[in-house]
């Protein structure tokens, strides 16, 4: 028979069970928002993927790792900027502050996506795997955006790393960093 109670608990089951929109996750008191990864050029060796981690919990959190089947490593990177270059470096873990946020986005903390299996087209998804080191596991589903998507949301600086790289490997600016710096780096 149905009551009035076993409607409203229907109800609450399915709203528990219907899946969070694309590029959103809960985890406990984390929030992860706005999952996106820009697409890569052909023959592009890696990729970055970004997302918001919002914690509205009373204690801090430490996102520790990240994995993805689209590449054979995936790193957390943030830029530093060393002499006149901006820089890519890992890092190994990113706190979430209790009742704050953190944003990984382009110019800042991003997901690095290393030896990309294929490309990413735009309009396409994979999962991303984050791992806290208080709240545990949870799955993002990453959307891909356009090639110069500065994401969904927000704006910020260009980051490209096949760009980068090859920035990077450019003589002439070897040569002027090495002039500049010495060449021990
Ligand atoms: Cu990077």
């Amino acid at each position: 028979m149905k009551t009035l109670l076993g409607t409203v608990l229907a109800l609450a089951l399915a709203a528990a069970a219907l899946p969070a929109a694309a590029g959103d996750a809960k985890l406990g008191a984390l929030e992860i928002k706005d999952a996106w990864a820009r697409a890569t050029p052909p023959k592009a060796p890696a990729g970055g993927a970004f997302l918001t981690v919002t914690n509205t919990g009373a204690a801090a959190d430490t996102l520790l790792s990240v994995s993805a089947p689209v590449a054979k490593t995936v790193e957390l990177h943030t830029h530093i900027v060393q002499g006149d270059v901006m820089r890519m470096v890992p890092v190994k873990a990113i706190e979430v502050p209790a009742g704050g946020s953190v944003a990984l986005a382009p110019g800042g903390y991003h997901v690095m996506l290393i030896g990309l299996e294929q490309p990413l087209k735009e309009g396409a998804s994979f999962p991303l795997e984050l791992t806290f080191a208080q709240a545990g596991k949870v799955t993002v589903t990453v959307e891909v955006q356009a090639l110069g998507a500065m994401g969904p949301a927000h704006g910020g600086m260009v980051h490209d790393p096949a760009a980068h790289q090859q920035h990077m490997q450019d003589p002439a600016h070897k040569a002027m960093h090495e002039k500049m710096h010495g060449s021990g780096n």
